[in-house]
């Protein structure tokens, strides 16, 4: 049942990353504080076709790399960057 209390609705947000990875983790954890709920997460330490799809769609070679939409934000320091600006909320919103 609608009860009209409904989610804002956000862009898709797909992180490449590797199991051991502190920056992955912080960016992960910065994402939830900022309410993203579903993250795709892709794991290049697992899948070789993935890493160079990653290096061919970003041109590097380090996790994470994080994409809002079909923007490329780049890896944890861009995106605490992005929010630091006050525009991260803005570009995850549909
Ligand atoms: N400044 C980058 C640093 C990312 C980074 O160094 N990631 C490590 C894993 S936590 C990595 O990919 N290391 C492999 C390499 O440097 O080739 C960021 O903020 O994303």
């Amino acid at each position: 049942m609608d009860d009209g209390k409904r989610e804002d609705p956000m862009k898709p947000v797909k992180m490449y990353t590797t199991e051991v990875c502190p920056y992955c983790i912080r960016a992960k954890a910065l994402l939830a504080q900022r309410g993203v709920q579903a993250l795709d997460e892709v794991r290049i330490d697992l899948d070789a076709a993935e890493r160079q799809r990653m290096i061919e769609l970003t041109g590097r070679r380090t996790v994470p790399q994080i994409f809002i939409g079909d923007v490329h934000v780049g890896g944890c320091d861009d995106l605490v960057a992005l929010d630091r600006r006050g525009e991260l909320m803005a570009l995850l919103a549909d």
